[in-house]
């Protein structure tokens, strides 16, 4: 989570920049990045590869929204919220049960998203953090004086620098689906959020992308008008969203195309729709990989009046106004439906659509419905996402899928459907998902899913999760198949299990590289009367 020193602490802070006494060179941490994979990656990028074997390979639309929970959409049995045209995708395309992400959080979600890989395979564990505490004194001020809620500074940090905080990202010897389908002749455009780095070697024009509009970091003001009669705010009483709000627009939130900062009036999600548009429309005489990363419905709540005056049935305010967001976020994926249709593209492309994690419980406006936790927790609710796939003509309308299936999964089957080449000198993590959703292939795509935080470790193995804190001192396991739900821990029942799920997560545990980062901060939470610590 991010870092703000507030008011007067801020004195103290400033002043100790420049004061000695409590700032230890030895605690600084480095990131370094390997020369010799960097100059790999351009090798193999830049090698001929065969020709496709039929006429032109399909477009590739990739649509990733932002913290929205399986039980904000109708297809998924929300009883709050109607989303027809998120509905519609699953209709006439699948609709997947059970789909996990590789960390309840946005950024190192998004890492294994483009990637193909456990983010852990190189590093990124965590989120990257904006500002640290630079030295003891502003380290011990944020711990124990400064109201930070629900969030808790629990690790001693290594002090960075400023440009070793930089490059707090997807390191720049990793190769993004952009990077790999660019060998095929795609056009790639990303319209959204990256929160994948934003040195000038990690940022989506350096990583594969031709095209880039949208931001670098974590959020951004939906309007960045925040007095406009046109839109309605809410603000919550959280230490997270008051630094949110009072960013804005500035920095890693500022909107860019193609890295230079440009001024926006549009509501971020007609303005993220209306640029994939655009860029479909400019490329589509050759194959396109649009990244379409909308920032609905993440924190700041803000809406257009339209849509808030169409939820006047909804009392509480902060329900109303992110009801609303989402509402826009559904007519957003209509409009693009529908402009696929008129263009004939429809056939040509596939398009897949996938939440980076849970709904945020934090924010108080959504409940991730019977299941556990939310964003932040590698309970269901924060890595069990609402994922669909629709390609017309190739996958059978209508269909459900049942077998857990992992986010990274998106990657391999683009990979494979563009006839790609991959590099042999590291793992992928995913499976080519087309045979399994068409029937041909009729086991369960994966032995197990890892989740890794810093002190939080879990996994799922066939029906059996298991979930434990090596600090906090804690681990649970629970029968997949009986209680889906999370509500009766077997782990003082069924010891020998939990060992052997152990032993399994220790033998993947040795594959994952160091975490790039410290991180500093774990989020409360009280979740069926015990008390949790996650990483945030
Ligand atoms: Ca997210």
């Amino acid at each position: 989570m991010l870092w703000a020193i507030p008011g007067f602490l801020f004195m103290l802070f400033a002043l100790n920049q420049c004061t000695f006494p409590f700032t230890t060179a030895s605690y600084k941490w480095k990131i370094k990045f390997d020369k010799d994979k960097i100059a790999f990656k351009e090798s193999f990028l830049s090698q001929d590869i065969p020709a496709y074997s039929q006429e032109r390979p399909p477009n590739i639309i990739f649509i990733v929204v932002d913290d929205l929970g399986k039980y904000e959409i109708s297809a998924y049995g929300s009883e709050t919220m109607k989303t027809p045209h998120i509905d519609r995708l699953a209709d006439e395309g699948v609709r997947f049960t059970d789909c996990y992400v590789n960390a309840p959080v946005c950024a190192p979600s998004r890492a294994g998203l483009l990637t193909g890989r456990y983010p852990t395979r190189y590093g990124f564990e965590t989120q990257p953090m904006e500002i640290y505490p630079n030295n003891l004194a502003a380290y011990y001020a944020g711990k124990y004086l400064m109201n930070t809620g629900d969030f808790e500074v629990v690790t001693k940090p290594k002090f960075p620098t400023e440009w070793e905080m930089e490059k707090q990202g997807v390191p720049p010897t990793e190769m993004t689906l952009a990077d790999i389908l660019k060998m095929r002749g795609y056009a790639t455009g990303i319209a959204g959020k990256w929160h994948l780095g934003h040195s000038k070697e990690q940022i989506p024009n350096a990583m594969g992308f031709d095209e880039q509009y949208g931001f670098y970091g974590a959020f951004t003001l939906y309007s960045e008008k925040r007095k406009s009669p046109n839109y309605v705010h809410y603000v919550q009483d959280s230490y997270s969203s008051k630094y949110q709000w009072k960013t804005g627009r500035k920095e890693t939130s500022a909107i860019m195309r193609n890295d230079k900062v440009i001024k926006e009036e549009r509501y971020t999600t007609q303005a993220i729709l209306e640029e994939g548009v655009e860029f479909i429309a400019r490329n589509k005489e050759k194959p396109f990989f649009l990244y379409l990363a909308f920032n609905a419905p993440h924190v700041p709540f803000q809406a257009p009046k339209a849509y808030y005056e169409m939820h006047s049935d909804t009392e509480e305010e902060n329900k109303r106004v992110y009801y609303a967001m989402i509402h826009a976020l559904d007519d957003a994926i209509g409009s693009l439906n529908d402009k696929l249709e008129m263009m004939g593209l429809e056939e040509n492309t596939i398009i897949y659509f996938i939440s980076d994690n849970g709904g945020a419980s934090y924010t108080k406006a959504t409940d991730n419905g019977p299941y556990k936790g939310g964003k932040l927790t590698t309970f269901e609710g924060g890595v069990n996402v609402p994922f669909i796939i629709k390609w017309k003509g190739k996958i059978p309308a209508g269909t459900v899928y049942e077998n857990p299936v992992s986010s990274m999964d998106i990657f391999k089957t683009s990979v494979t459907l563009a006839e790609c080449p991959l590099p042999d000198d590291r793992v992928y993590d995913g499976v080519n998902l087309l045979p399994y959703v068409i029937g041909e292939m009729i086991n369960p795509p994966h032995d197990a899913f890892y989740w890794k935080a810093d002190h939080i470790h879990a996994m799922r193995k066939g029906n059996w999760k298991y979930l434990l804190s090596t600090r906090d001192n804690w681990a649970e396991l629970y029968n997949m198949e009986e209680d889906r739900y999370e509500t009766y821990d077997l782990s003082k029942e069924k010891p020998e299990i939990l060992i052997q799920l152990q032993q399994d997560y220790d033998s993947w545990m040795k594959q994952q590289a160091p975490p790039m980062w410290p991180r500093i901060m774990d989020h409360i939470f009280i979740i069926d009367g015990k008390l949790y610590k996650f990483p945030a």
